[in-house]
């Protein structure tokens, strides 16, 4: 069992959290359809929907926060992020982003034509629907580790190089504009991906005259997991690490909201001139003038401390601690999820926890839902509710290689305890799992589906 180290930081403000009595989270739950984010955040005791814009700040953000300059254009704010960004990622241009999605959307609307294909080793849910709404294809190529949930493959993150090369054969590079690589792969388990292997996918598509745009949501995670893992990097820093990353790609899209600890925030950044002139107008017309990208002058100080807080190894080697100590409590629980523990969430294999639940309903929205009403915890389906979609071919329903239940942990915000009682709470539905039903949808969206669907139990 790994131990819990001790936090890097002490509690100064508190936020209280209610448990809501077990008899009163029946009617919530059917009130929300079933669907975990149709409820109110107040009714959840633990939170573990997600680590994104869920951590708590530290007291230099919040100090940072008064620093905001909200001029209009050029505030010193954003020239505070720009040094940041320029130092720590490197790339020659850059646009603040009010998330990660608002990013995705000005780099898909840039570079994607409908028709063309965007690889990577897994894209998340809205960097596949932004490439999907502007007629592209999304393409998921990464190491066949990736999914078997019990293979202890240390970079299951990686891109199947053998596969990439093929499909580029296969495709023709002109049919794609950019190919991109998710560090950690959120899709797939939070794995990380080695340098060699981002060494290989940048040579790659520059071979093939492909830009090469790194989905940075988590990159300090998965630097830190180059550091713990790959050999010739234990006495580098994670920033060397991340630089060396970042030198590798033309580009980035990233969700601040993660690995720079800010509650709102993303980036764009690149190379290309004339990219970044498009990315400017683009900006302009949907998220705000190129100084501010749509957030306040406040959230721009924000990030500027928190990129750099992300990169603490103090805290990097706690907050990877944390995750492979809840893994390990959960697996001794008899839960199995995706091994080795990843960076920022347990990923429990919900198709191996309710076997006799057949994809077409839904295990992992099943167990979801069974966590809420034994223990009011909240975390994510990573399964067939997020990422089953009809072949635009044929029309046949392709499911997910893996029904996942996603344990998403924020950062600096939620002690040992917290993390025992989540193990606990899966014990006791551990007992019970044979008795659990599966659910049928009476609402589903065409695209990112799982937000707003609503079930009802079969
Ligand atoms: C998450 F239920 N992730 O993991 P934005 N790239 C990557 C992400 O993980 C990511 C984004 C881009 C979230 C939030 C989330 O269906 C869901 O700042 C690797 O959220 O726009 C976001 O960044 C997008 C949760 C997103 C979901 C979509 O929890």
């Amino acid at each position: 069992m790994p131990t819990y180290p001790p936090e890097p930081f002490r509690i100064k403000v508190i936020e209280p959290i209610r448990l809501v009595p077990p008899e009163e989270r029946e009617a919530k739950l059917k009130e929300a359809g079933y669907n975990l984010f149709s409820m109110k955040a107040e009714d959840i005791f633990i939170d573990l929907l997600t680590d994104s814009g869920t951590g708590a700040m530290s007291q230099e953000q919040w100090a940072a926060v008064m620093r905001g300059d909200e001029s209009y254009a050029g505030a010193r704010s954003f020239y505070r992020l720009k040094a940041a960004v320029e130092d720590i990622f490197g790339f020659k241009y850059f646009v603040p982003a009010h998330q990660g999605r608002a990013a995705e959307n000005i780099l898909s609307a840039c570079l994607v034509k409908p028709g063309q294909y965007v690889p990577s080793n897994m894209h998340f849910d809205t960097t596949d629907a932004n490439i999907r709404a502007r007629g592209g294809r999304p393409i998921n190529l990464v190491i066949d580790e990736a999914f078997d949930p019990a293979n202890p493959h240390p970079f299951k993150g990686n891109m199947d190089i053998a596969k990439l090369k093929a499909f580029i054969e296969k495709t023709g590079a002109e049919k794609i504009p950019f190919g991109m690589v998710t560090v950690t792969n959120n899709a797939g388990g939070g794995q990380p991906v080695s340098m060699e292997n981002l060494k290989a996918i940048a040579e790659v598509y520059h071979s093939h005259k492909i830009p090469f745009f790194i989905d940075a949501a988590r990159y300090a995670e998965n630097c830190y997991f180059i550091k713990q893992r790959e050999s010739g990097y234990a006495s580098k820093s994670v920033k060397e690490i991340a630089r060396e990353m970042f030198s590798l790609a033309d580009g980035m899209t990233m969700s601040a909201k993660k690995d720079a600890i800010v509650n709102i925030g993303g980036l764009l950044c690149m190379n290309d001139e004339t990219l970044f002139q498009n990315v400017k107008n683009e900006l302009i017309l949907r998220e705000g003038f190129p100084t501010y990208g749509g957030l306040a002058g406040r959230d721009l100080d924000a990030m500027a401390v928190g990129l750099y807080e992300g990169i603490d190894e103090a805290y990097l080697s706690y907050r990877l601690a944390q995750t492979a100590y809840l893994v390990a409590r959960i697996n001794e629980a008899g839960i199995p999820s995706i091994q080795p523990a990843g960076g920022h969430a347990v990923y429990l294999d919900a198709q191996a926890v309710l076997p006799h639940i057949p994809q077409s309903e839904f295990p992992g929205q099943a167990l979801a839902v069974e966590l809420y009403r034994e223990g009011a915890i909240r975390g994510v389906e990573i399964g067939s509710v997020m990422f089953a979609y009809p072949d635009p071919d044929t029309g046949k329903m392709i499911y997910p290689k893996l029904e996942l239940l996603r344990l998403a942990i924020p950062r600096r915000t939620y002690t040992q305890t917290h993390m025992d009682y989540v193990a606990d709470t899966l014990a006791k539905i551990k007992a019970r799992a044979a008795s659990i039903r599966g659910y049928k949808f009476t609402y589903a969206p065409e695209l990112l589906r799982h937000f707003t669907a609503r079930f009802e139990p079969l």
